[in-house]
């Protein structure tokens, strides 16, 4: 059936592409490859239906930029408000139409200044469509694919306790529909989303290159009296000046006691001689998150202790990335950092995993269970050690290291997209002194 309606979509050449490669290509508009693709994982009892993100408000009148909910970016590419997409592999009628895949638009919710690109694999309708659509195709269906609202919850102040939104649409849906299992949608989608296209495998490098000129040039500027959110806005200068639309999540620069909290974001301290800064930071182009991190001595030169931490880091970080095999169970990845750090003597002071998918979402969806070519992941073990540790050198006390890379998974092994943004200890030391001359 999966292969029967992927052919009547695309034609029997395209579908082969399809179903041999994952994603696709020859002469397939990237967008149209993924609808095929995820129509063609679904059975013919279910649906999936997906609504743009809300435009969230910062204070009144003024709204947080907008940002498209991920499953409907990747499967459209548009990133405005006002659209629900409805993919339906037994199809759908609208009008006279019959088509597996209908995207319904608001033309009122957005700005209009992006145009609209059209279906060629479905129908382009108004959103005034949408109900009498959704109610024909409800009772003929057992599973719905429905995106998870945001947010996921809210809080009765009256009754204190939190009020699940998500969860209440779909016990509704469910009790009038008693046939029908409302699911989310984001499992169905990542399975797609987990194997990069090489399109994608473009703006993530673009992403990554903008963020590596931007950690080149806090390299360049940081020194003793540095405030944090001085480096912050030089990484984001040169992200922002390459293209970027944002940082793909909030900008993490914790200089010394900041540099052990893993999702430090108020940027506000200043930075002293002698100390280190952790700058965990990423931009996104074209939808696509770059995340990288470095570890940089706020006076230009690593003492020994923190060099003697910072190398037993890159090594377990080199040695992750080196095992890197098609077929290999993620966790073994965890495994060779915890072997390296163990052998190095610093594995206590491990916190997290060293690992996550990257795409669309900076923490990407997909299962972590098998490395296969095309998966895009992170590689960031880290060492913290406290101020207060008292079973270490005074030297050692207040350290804290992570080193992240962007790893694509290929058939010859992990190839690092992040290459060309200095990691090894004299390197960083060496941009640092040269800048200051
Ligand atoms: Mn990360």
């Amino acid at each position: 059936m999966m292969r029967a309606a992927i052919r009547r979509l695309c034609g029997p050449v395209a579908a082969t592409l399809i179903l041999a490669q994952g994603l696709a290509l020859a002469g397939m508009d990237e967008h149209a490859a993924r609808r095929a693709h995820v129509l063609g994982l679904m059975d013919s009892s279910s649906a999936l239906v997906l609504h743009s993100a809300e435009i969230q408000m910062r204070s009144p009148d003024a709204n947080y930029r907008f940002r498209q909910e991920s499953n409907l970016l990747y499967l459209t590419g548009e990133n405005r408000p006002g659209l629900t997409l409805l993919i339906a592999p037994r199809g759908i009628h609208v009008g006279d139409t019959l088509a597996h895949i209908v995207l319904f638009v608001n033309p009122a919710a957005d700005d209009g200044a992006l145009s609209l690109r059209p279906v060629a694999d479905g129908i382009t309708v108004h959103i005034q469509r949408f109900h009498d659509v959704f109610a024909q195709i409800l009772p003929e269906i057992s599973t719905l694919y429905a995106s998870s609202f945001s947010p996921a919850f809210m809080a009765d102040w009256l009754n204190n306790r939190p009020m699940f939104l998500e969860r209440e649409s779909r016990k509704e849906l469910e009790k009038k529909y008693p046939n029908l299992k409302v699911k989310n949608a984001t499992p169905l989608v990542a399975q797609s989303r987990v194997i990069k296209s090489p399109w994608e495998v473009e703006r993530i490098r673009a992403s990554i290159a903008a963020t590596g000129e931007g950690l080149r040039k806090a390299m360049e500027l940081c020194r003793p009296g540095i405030r944090e959110y001085e480096l912050q806005a030089a990484i984001e200068y040169e992200m922002m000046r390459r293209g970027a639309s944002a940082p793909s999540f909030p900008s993490i620069i914790g200089s010394g006691p900041n540099a052990l909290i893993l999702h430090y974001e108020h940027n506000y301290r200043t930075a002293a001689a002698g100390e280190l800064v952790v700058m965990d930071v990423g931009a996104e182009i074209e939808g696509y998150a770059a995340d990288i991190t470095r570890t940089i001595p706020v006076s230009g030169t690593f003492s020994s202790e923190q060099k003697k931490v910072y190398n037993a880091v890159l090594h377990a970080h080199d040695s992750i990335i080196a095992s890197v095999r098609v077929g290999m169970p993620w966790s073994d990845l965890d495994k060779v950092a915890r072997r390296v750090l163990a052998a190095e003597g610093f594995e206590k002071f491990w916190k997290h995993s060293v690992s996550h998918h990257l795409g669309i979402d900076v923490h990407d969806v997909g299962k972590m269970d098998t490395l296969r070519a095309g998966m895009v992941f992170t590689v960031e073990p880290g060492v913290y050690i406290s101020e207060k540790d008292t079973t270490v050198a005074p030297g050692f006390r207040g350290i804290g290291v992570r080193i992240e890379d962007d790893v694509l998974v290929t058939e010859r092994g992990g190839v690092v997209l992040s290459e060309a943004i200095p990691r090894e200890a004299r390197e960083i030391e060496k941009i640092m002194r040269k800048s200051k001359r």
